[in-house]
Formats: C-alpha cells, structure tokens, sequence
C-alpha cells in the first residue's frame, strides 16, 4: 500500500470551558464546526489525567470479559506473536461508566453540535492494537453503516496515537459523497493515489472526530505499546434511535457470510487487515 502522508496537529484548543465530570473539560466553538464541516474532522481534548486513567481501566476490565458474552462480542487477529485482541463491541448495556462517558456529557454533546442535531448514539467498538495488530485499508465508514447516510464519529485515544504504532490517516474535505470502492468495500488504489492523506496523532485523552463519508486509513502497530482507541459513533435522533437494528443487521451478517480468504472479519467492509486466528 502507497503511505505517503503528511502529519497534521491539534486545531483548536482554545474556547475551552470548565470541569464538566467525569475529567471532560470541553466543548466546540463555531470556528470548530467551520473546520469540521470544511474537512471532515476535528481534533479536541476530551479527557484529563484522571479520565485517561480511568477510561484504561474500564478497558482492563472488558477485555478481560470471555469471548462468549451475553452480546458483547470480542474479535481477535493473529500477530506474530500469537492470537490477540483486536476489537470489542456492543459493551454500554454491560458497563454503566462507558454507557455515561458516551451517552451523555461532553461527547454527544459534541455530536449534536457536529450533527447540528440532537445526537443518538449508533455504536461503539473498541480497537485495540496491541503491539504487531494491524492496520486499516483507505475506506469511508457509511457503507458499513446501514440504514442512514449520515453519522459522525470519533475516535478517544486511550494510548497516545502516533505514526509509528498505526495512528489514523484522513483525506480531509472528501466526506461530501461515497468514493469508489473495491471488492471489499473499500476505496479503489486509483482514488486513493489521488488523494492527499494526512497522519493525525492523537494524545490519549483527545479526540479525533470524523464524518461516516471522511476518507481514512492507519497502519499497523510497529510498537511494543498498545494503542487502544474507543470509537462511538452517532446519528442523528430524527434519523431514528439504530443502535439495536445495528447489531442485529451485523450478527445476522456475520453469521451469514465468510471473512475474506485469511482475513478477520470485525466490519460490515473488509477494511481490517488483520489475519485470521484460524
Ligand atoms: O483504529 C484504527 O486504526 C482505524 C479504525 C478504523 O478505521 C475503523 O474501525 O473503521
């Protein structure tokens, strides 16, 4: 895969409120909705210290779930070290303080401000990425987001993101129609060539918000760290309340189709690159 990019920074940190609980401490300017709606994204801080702290407990704690949940579902990859985990999702019905950090406060506050709408919240994974766990194909989320066109998504850095342990890459002002895909449902070699990719590092505690239709990628975890990530993402309410219709359209899908020859299956797309465990 051709990975040149540029490496961007934090745009806005400034029109920073107070301590709202638990450790979030922001909120979006106009001139924040003027870059995300220009370019597809929008980097904040979300979390302090504390909340960093916390957030990678509750992480501890569900990765430690067993892989037969009562609906949660864990999806591992084979590095070259062995089978590890690579994705947990569907967790706010079994975890109270990830249901309050992502339904209510700051961050749907943020999606309705990005959405222009009252927020309701779509999803939410996990990707880990432990040390050797791979990156993602160039692809755009909505086609692997059924029912809507629209949705809004960030990524809360658990671990500092950066190039060298897969942070994401965006092509920015590409969110306002789908691109060509391949076979798999990602973006076609030919357009991705076309398109300037930018590498956006992302401190744990920040978040990196981005349309369903922003163009993105990352790479592989060339680090001994884990970089853990938490991505909840949001439509809007008049759109209707999906999360349910969601996972059962992806269990029944899942359960119905294979993963790509060697490849792990954890999307609606085949954007993971992660191998199978077999
Ligand atoms: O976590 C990453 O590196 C990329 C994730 C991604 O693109 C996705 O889950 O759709």
């Amino acid at each position: 895969m051709k990975r040149s990019a540029r490496t961007i920074g934090i745009v806005n940190d400034s029109n920073r409120t107070g301590q709202n609980p638990p450790g979030i401490r922001t909120a979006v300017s106009p001139a924040d909705i003027e870059h995300f709606n220009r370019t597809g994204w929008l980097l904040t801080d979300t979390l302090d210290a504390a909340g960093v702290e916390e957030l990678r407990s509750w992480m501890d704690e569900i990765a430690e779930w067993p892989e037969q949940g009562d609906g949660w579902m864990h999806h591992y990859e084979l590095t070259d070290e062995g089978p590890k985990l690579c994705r947990s999702e569907n967790l706010i019905p079994f975890h109270s303080g990830l249901r309050e950090l992502i339904t209510t406060g700051a961050l749907i506050e943020v999606a309705s401000a990005l959405l222009d709408s009252q927020a309701v919240l779509y999803k939410e994974k996990v990707n880990y990425k432990l040390p050797g766990g791979a990156g993602y194909a160039p692809h755009q989320d909505a086609p692997a987001y059924p029912f809507i066109d629209s949705h809004v998504s960030c990524m809360v850095a658990i671990d500092d993101s950066t190039p060298e342990n897969g942070c994401l890459e965006v092509a920015s002002g590409q969110h306002q129609m789908l691109l060509a895909t391949d076979d798999s449902g990602c973006i076609t070699q030919e357009v991705v060539d076309s398109l300037q990719w930018d590498l956006v590092p992302v401190q744990a505690g920040q978040t990196l918000w981005f349309h369903s239709r922003t163009p993105h990628r990352s790479g592989a975890n060339n680090s001994r760290l884990p970089r853990r990530a938490l991505y909840p993402t949001y439509n809007a309410l008049v759109e209707g309340d999906l999360r349910d219709e969601y996972y059962e359209r992806k269990v029944a899908e899942f359960a119905a189709g294979e993963a790509a020859e060697g490849r792990v299956r954890v999307s609606l797309i085949g954007d993971f690159q992660g191998r199978s465990v077999g």
